[in-house]
């Protein structure tokens, strides 16, 4: 149950899976290894069990040599869990793919009667081209999941979840990220890395080719100081760029990663949200900081499964 590679779900949440095997924690084992201090049980009283789904994510690409506005264009597998959201045919937006059947997006990607409509939206993983999409299947939305305290105006929870009708078949340029666990433990400046299709300025067109950029994050505290966001930023959210601007996410890249290496393990940490135009000066991109959904996630993809 060491779930290094793996993403975590709750403690305490309520076993309805009808299992009749339980594995049960003896806490007053001297024994130090975790696996074994558990003791086989044919119940189990009191119902709360913790739940873990295992799913190889967040491998470094094997093979990278190496827009979004003042990135560059990526390579083929770089970032394999990035997938081209396209409503009625068009790209809208980016997302993540975090399970074969399960992509992570944002809220106000998918959060009008129109937009929650599954049957408008078709996933492309695996290619860089936008032009190469429209000559290729996409898969079909099964499901779309917007977190239900979404709120429009102030942008606070956005994120969302796609259902894929049939499961993606992982390959060298199509896996997922790691979910992040709690207690990642991240550097208030840590290195993250945006991607997609967005336009490479402010009012622009999407971009042709998949890009990607790297942008430190910045605390909380400090986005929400008078001169960047003046206390716009809740903790449902992160900002990460640079004050003075030129690097940043855009239109058309909502929705996607914003990830980081840890470990040797890249972990999705925020989906692209929002900001004040793109790469200016104090006005840093803004992300849902998916941390805070972790159980929301977990629980979405448990019960819609
Ligand atoms: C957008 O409209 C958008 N500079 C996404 C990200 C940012 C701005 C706008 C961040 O989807």
């Amino acid at each position: 149950m060491g779930y290094r590679n793996s993403f975590y779900s709750t403690q305490g949440v309520v076993d309805d899976s009808g299992a009749t095997s339980f594995m049960k924690l003896n806490r007053s084992s001297s024994s130090t290894n975790f696996y074994k201090k558990l003791t086989l049980s044919d119940a189990c009283s009191s119902r709360s069990v913790v739940s873990l789904r295992c799913v190889e994510c967040g491998a470094h690409p094997t093979a990278t040599h190496n827009r979004i506005v003042g990135g560059t264009a990526a390579t083929q597998g770089q970032w394999p869990w990035q997938v081209s959201l396209h409503f009625q045919g068009v790209h809208l937006c980016g997302g993540s793919i975090i399970t074969p059947r399960w992509i992570l997006t944002a809220a106000h990607c998918v959060a009008t009667i129109h937009l929650r409509n599954a049957q408008n939206w078709m996933v492309f993983a695996g290619i860089l081209r936008q032009s190469l999409m429209i000559h290729k299947e996409g898969i079909p939305v099964e499901k779309v999941i917007p977190h239900p305290s979404y709120n429009s105006k102030t942008k606070n929870n956005d994120i969302a979840l796609l259902k894929l009708q049939t499961p993606l078949a992982f390959n060298d340029s199509v896996k997922p990220v790691c979910l992040p666990n709690p207690g990642l433990g991240l550097d208030p400046n840590q290195q993250s890395w945006i991607s997609g299709w967005g336009a490479t300025y402010f009012r622009g067109k999407t971009s042709e080719e998949l890009n990607s950029a790297s942008v430190p994050l910045i605390e909380n505290s400090r986005c929400n100081s008078k001169l960047l966001y003046h206390n716009l930023i809740t903790p449902e959210m992160i900002c990460a760029g640079f004050l003075q601007g030129r690097v940043d996410a855009c239109q058309g890249d909502s929705g996607g990663p914003l990830v980081t290496d840890k470990n040797g393990i890249w972990w999705l940490i925020g989906d692209t949200s929002w900001g004040y135009g793109c790469a200016d000066t104090f006005r840093p991109g803004v992300y849902a900081n998916v941390t805070v959904f972790m159980d929301w996630l977990s629980r979405q993809m448990r019960v819609n499964s």
